[in-house]
C-alpha cells in the first residue's frame, strides 16, 4: 500500500473496515459533492441514484487486456499486453492520479465467510463509488481482513478513475502474478475489480491451475413436490435474462414446485468427493441491469431493489422516484432523464445498460443455501443465447463432451452491456467470450477435462428464451413459464422425459413439454421445437472458421464434434 500511495500521491489513505458509520459517512460525502443523488426516502428508502460519465457507462471490451508473458496465454478472443508494455503504456497513467483524493484500501472475500470455496481479494480505489458499490457486491471490511489473518494469499488491484477518458482507459489482467490495474473507469465491470476481473478473468486462470471453474453463471435451487432439490447453473451473455431466471416466481408454487435464488452472474464450481459438481455464488448481491425490471418480469428483483439500493444511470422524477423502460406503463410526468435532462421521450430515459446495486440478503426468493460454505450440487448446466433463429428452445447434449461443443459454439446477438454495435451475431463460447482470462483453447480442453474428473457429472442442456416468429414477436411466453422448460430437463436428469433425436441434440417430444395453458398452438410448439436443417447447415462453416483461430490450441474432441454435426446435417433427415 506504500508503494501504491508513492506512485499515486493520494492525499489521504482510509483503510475500510465495511461497517455501516463508514459506509454513512462516504454517502453523506457524495450526497454533499454530487456524486451521488438521494432518491425520495417514502418511495425508495436508503436509495440513491449515480449518473456516470456519458462516455463511461459500460464494460469496454476493446480496452481490456490479459497480459500475460507469452501472447499465446492469452489466446485470439483476448486483447494481450506484454507486461512491460503494460508497465510501459499503463503504469504512468497511475502517476500521481490520486493526488487531491483519498485513497481506500478495501480487502474484500469472493465467496461465503469461512468457506474453502472463497479467496481474498484487496481493492485499492480513489472512488467512493466503488467503495460503496464493493460492500454490497463483496465481504469487504474487517471479515476480510479476518479472513486474511497473516497470510499473504490474496489479489491485489489497483484502480483510479483517472481522468475517465477512454484515450486513457485500460482494464489489465496479469494472471501470472494475479495481479489486476483499471484506470480510466468508474464503471461497474470495469471497476468493481471483485466481479469479471477477479471472479471472472484471474479466478479463470487460478480455476485451470487448481481443477476447478470459475464461470459466468447464475445458481438456482428447483425443489419438486417430494422436497428434493436440484441445482442449476446457468450461462447467459451479459443481459440476456440471467438475473430474471435466477429470480424466477414459479407458477407452480402451490403445486410444490419452488424456486430460490443462489446467484446471478457468476458461480465458482468444484468437483467434490461425491464425484458431483458442487457451487458457489462469490457475490453478496446483485449489479442488475434495471430497464426491463418490472413487476411482471421480475417481481423478487423489484422488492430486493425497493430500498437500500445504488441506482446508475437511471431516470428519476421530480420527487426523487427511479423510474426505467419496463417498470411501469406510464412515465412520471417531469422526468429527468439519464443524463439528468427533462426526458424529450424520443430517445431512452434510462440507459439501457442503466443497474442496480443490491444486497442479495434484500431478495425475498435466495435459498437458505445461497451462503452454504461447501455450495450446493449442480445437476444440469444450461447454456442459452439470444437467436432469434435457429436454436430450439431447449436441448439436451448427448454427453458431457457434446456439452463441452454446444457451450462452445454457442452464438448470441450482442446487448447494451458492451460498448459497441447491439444485435449483431458473435461467438460467446460458454458466454466466456470478455470474461476468459487465458487463451480459450485451453479453457475448452479445461472443460473436457473436469468432465473426466467428475463421476456423477451436470446434465448438459441449451436454450433459446428468443426464438421470434414471422410476426418479430418472441415466441415462447418467458419469465415464470420458463419453470415448465426447467422440469422436462429435471425429468431427463432423473431418466424420465421423452426426447427426440436430431443433429443438434435431444430435443423434447411436443408432448414431453408442459404448455397446458400457455397461449401456443401445436404449430407455435413445433417451430419452438424445430431444428432447421439449412440454418444449421449454415452455421458449421462459421463454426469452423471460430475453431480455426485456435490452430492446435483446439482439442481435437471439438473439431471432431463439428465433423459429425456436419456429417449428420448432410444425411439425416430433419
Ligand atoms: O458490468 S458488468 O460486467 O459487471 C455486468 C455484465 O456485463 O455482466
Ligand atoms: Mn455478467
Amino acid at each position: 500500500m506504500d508503494e501504491v500511495a508513492r506512485k499515486t500521491r493520494p492525499d489521504r489513505v482510509v483503510w475500510c473496515d465495511g461497517s455501516d458509520a463508514e459506509n454513512a459517512r462516504l454517502v453523506e460525502g457524495m450526497l454533499a459533492d454530487g456524486t451521488l443523488i438521494a432518491l425520495n426516502r417514502q418511495q425508495a428508502p436508503g436509495c440513491t441514484l449515480h449518473r456516470s460519465h456519458p462516455s463511461d457507462v459500460a464494460r469496454t471490451e476493446h480496452l481490456t487486456f490479459i497480459s500475460s508473458r507469452r501472447a499465446e496465454d492469452a489466446g485470439p478472443t483476448n486483447n494481450w499486453m506484454s507486461p512491460d508494455e503494460a508497465r510501459a503504456r499503463v503504469g504512468p497513467l497511475f502517476e500521481g492520479v490520486m493526488k487531491g483524493r483519498t485513497m481506500y484500501v478495501v480487502p474484500y472475500v469472493m465467496g461465503p465467510l469461512g468457506s474453502p470455496f472463497s479467496k481474498v481479494g484487496i481493492e485499492v480505489t480513489d472512488s467512493p463509488y466503488v467503495v460503496a458499490n464493493m460492500r454490497i457486491m463483496t465481504r469487504m471490511g474487517g471479515p476480510a481482513l479476518g479472513q486474511l489473518g497473516a497470510g499473504e494469499d490474496f489479489v491485489p488491484g489497483l484502480h483510479s478513475t483517472g481522468d475517465l477518458s477512454p484515450d486513457r482507459r485500460f482494464i489489465v489482467h496479469y494472471p501470472e502474478e494475479r495481479l489486476i490495474w483499471s484506470v480510466g473507469s468508474g464503471y461497474g465491470g470495469n471497476a468493481l475489480l471483485g466481479k469479471k476481473c477477479f471472479a471472472l478473468r484471474i479466478a479463470s486462470t487460478m480455476a485451470r491451475d487448481q481443477g476447478w471453474m470459475a464461470e459466468h453463471m447464475l445458481i438456482l435451487e428447483l425443489t419438486t413436490p417430494d422436497g428434493h432439490a436440484h441445482y442449476v447453473a446457468a450461462a447467459f451473455p451479459s443481459a440476456c435474462g440471467k438475473t430474471n431466471l435466477a429470480m424466477m416466481v414459479s407458477p407452480f408454487e402451490d403445486q410444490g414446485y419452488k424456486v430460490r435464488t443462489i446467484g446471478d452472474d457468476i458461480a465458482w464450481l468444484r468437483p467434490g468427493g461425491d464425484g458431483r459438481l458442487w457451487a458457489v455464488n462469490p457475490e453478496a448481491g446483485f449489479f442488475g441491469v434495471v430497464p426491463g425490471t418490472g413487476p411482471e418480469t421480475n417481481p423478487n428483483a423489484m422488492a430486493t431493489i425497493s430500498h437500500d439500493t445504488i441506482f446508475t444511470n437511471v431516470a428519476v422524477s421530480p420527487d426523487g422516484v427511479p423510474w426505467w423502460e419496463g417498470k411501469d406503463k406510464s412515465p412520471p410526468p417531469g422526468l429527468i432523464d439519464w443524463q439528468g435532462k427533462p426526458w424529450d421521450r424520443t430517445g431512452k430515459a434510462a440507459h439501457p445498460n442503466s443497474r442496480f446495486t443490491a444486497p442479495a440478503r434484500q431478495c425475498p426468493s435466495m435459498s437458505k443455501h445461497w451462503e452454504d460454505g461447501h455450495g450446493v450440487p449442480i445437476s444440469a448446466i444450461i447454456f442459452g443465447g439470444r437467436r432469434a433463429r435457429l436454436a430450439p428452445l431447449v436441448f439436451q447434449s448427448r454427453d458431457w463432451a457434446h456439452g463441452v461443443f454446444v457451450g462452445a459454439t454457442m452464438g448470441s446477438e450482442t446487448t447494451a452491456a458492451a460498448t459497441g454495435q447491439v444485435g449483431i451475431v458473435r461467438r460467446d463460447p460458454m458466454a466466456m467470450l470478455p470474461f476468459c482470462g487465458y487463451n480459450m483453447g485451453d479453457y475448452f480442453a479445461h472443460w473436457l477435462r473436469m468432465g473426466r474428473s467428475l463421476a456423477r457429472p451436470p446434465v448438459i442442456f441449451h436454450v433459446n428464451w428468443f426464438r421470434t416468429g414471422p410476426d418479430g414477436r418472441f415466441v415462447w411466453p418467458g419469465f415464470g413459464q420458463n419453470l415448465r422448460v426447467l422440469l422436462w430437463m429435471i425429468d431427463r436428469v432423473e431418466g424420465r422425459g421423452s426426447a427426440t433425436e436430431t443433429p443438434a441434440g435431444l430435443v423434447p417430444t411436443p408432448d414431453a413439454l408442459n404448455v397446458d395453458g400457455l397461449p401456443l398452438s401445436r404449430a407455435d410448439v413445433q417451430s419452438l421445437l424445430r431444428v432447421e436443417r439449412d440454418e444449421w447447415a449454415a452455421e458449421v462453416p462459421e463454426i469452423r472458421a471460430f475453431f480455426d483461430r485456435f490452430g492446435d490450441r483446439l482439442p481435437v474432441e471439438l473439431s471432431r464434434s463439428l465433423d459429425s454435426l456436419s456429417h449428420e446435417l448432410a444425411t439425416a433427415s430433419v
